[in-house]
């Protein structure tokens, strides 16, 4: 996702953390603010070029070498490259985070990792293999030359709610956090966390690349990449999509919540 993308992950995720967990994540990142989480959701972007931080830049996503539209899905041994992946990196920076002997500052960054790639792994073009995760797929958004995985990230979400900063992110959230309570998620959000267990990080993190990975299938291309290419996509493309990414976004923020909880307390 983008870097409103990100942030509003993380707002959604700080509407559902315990009191307790909000605590404990404010002092890690020493920040007593509201905005202890999307301060933060981005700092995995910036880390990933610099030079310290080159090692990171597999850590964003998962490269399933599936054969979509026709078979989706993501394997652990076969998928996670050996530089590391999203999944890998979830597992490694959820045991830093939990850490006694590391130093404040690398707690600190773990944190910060578990906040972007939580939201990373929800978009379904990060778990997925082809085309460089629809990076080399050529497409046009409102007249604008681009490819399939960057409308995902930005152009879309920033179409639907019209704006690119962390104000737009918070009043997102606060929209599908009232979805989430009470509104077209209240019978799904419980079934989000089927499956979440702190002391399998990659089982769990495994889950939630798959689920995001099949909508790669049945969204992303479901008639294939050929149609898609050189196309404009800000027409029924992105009213087809559009439901997907807001449903992505809404998990992604409610699981990060719940890992956040498991984390700090032992329970959701
Ligand atoms: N930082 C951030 N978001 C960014 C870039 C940096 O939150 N996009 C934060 C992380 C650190 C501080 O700024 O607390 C400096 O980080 P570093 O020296 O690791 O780049
Ligand atoms: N780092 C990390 N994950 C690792 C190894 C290192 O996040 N598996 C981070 C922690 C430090 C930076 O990279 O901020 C440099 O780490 P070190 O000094 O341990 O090489
Ligand atoms: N990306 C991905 N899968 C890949 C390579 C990259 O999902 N195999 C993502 C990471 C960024 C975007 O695509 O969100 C652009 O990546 P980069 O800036 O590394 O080209
Ligand atoms: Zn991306
Ligand atoms: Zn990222």
């Amino acid at each position: 996702w983008g870097d409103m993308g990100h942030q509003t992950v993380a707002y959604i995720a700080s509407n559902f953390v315990t009191t307790p967990t909000k605590t404990h994540f404010q002092k890690i990142l020493g920040d007593t603010t509201t905005d202890y989480l999307a301060a933060v959701a981005t700092y995995a972007d910036t880390y990933r070029y610099t030079s310290a931080g080159l090692y990171s830049r597999p850590y964003h996503f998962i490269d399933a070498q599936d054969n979509p539209p026709s078979s989706c899905g993501v394997d652990y041994s076969r998928d996670c490259g050996k530089g590391g992946c999203v999944v890998s990196a979830i597992k490694n920076y959820t045991s830093r985070v939990q850490s006694t002997t590391l130093s404040t500052a690398n707690v600190a960054q773990a944190a910060k990792m578990i906040v972007h790639f939580v939201g990373d792994i929800h978009q379904p073009l990060h778990d997925e293999n082809l085309d460089v995760g629809g990076n080399d797929i050529d497409v046009t958004f409102n007249g604008v030359s681009t490819n399939l995985h960057h409308i995902w990230d930005t152009n879309m979400p920033e179409m639907y709610t019209g704006g690119s900063t962390i104000s737009t992110a918070k009043t997102w959230a606060t929209t599908l956090t009232k979805a989430i309570n009470t509104g077209t998620y209240s019978s799904d959000a419980a079934g989000w966390l089927t499956g979440i267990d702190i002391t399998d990080p990659v089982a769990t993190s495994m889950l939630w690349a798959q689920d995001s990975n099949a909508f790669v299938c049945t969204t992303v291309m479901p008639d294939g990449v050929s149609v898609l290419e050189n196309e404009d996509l800000s027409g029924d493309y992105y009213t087809s999509a559009m439901p997907v990414i807001e449903e992505q976004i809404a998990k992604a923020g409610y699981r990060l919540a719940a890992w956040l909880n498991l984390i700090a307390t032992g329970s959701t």
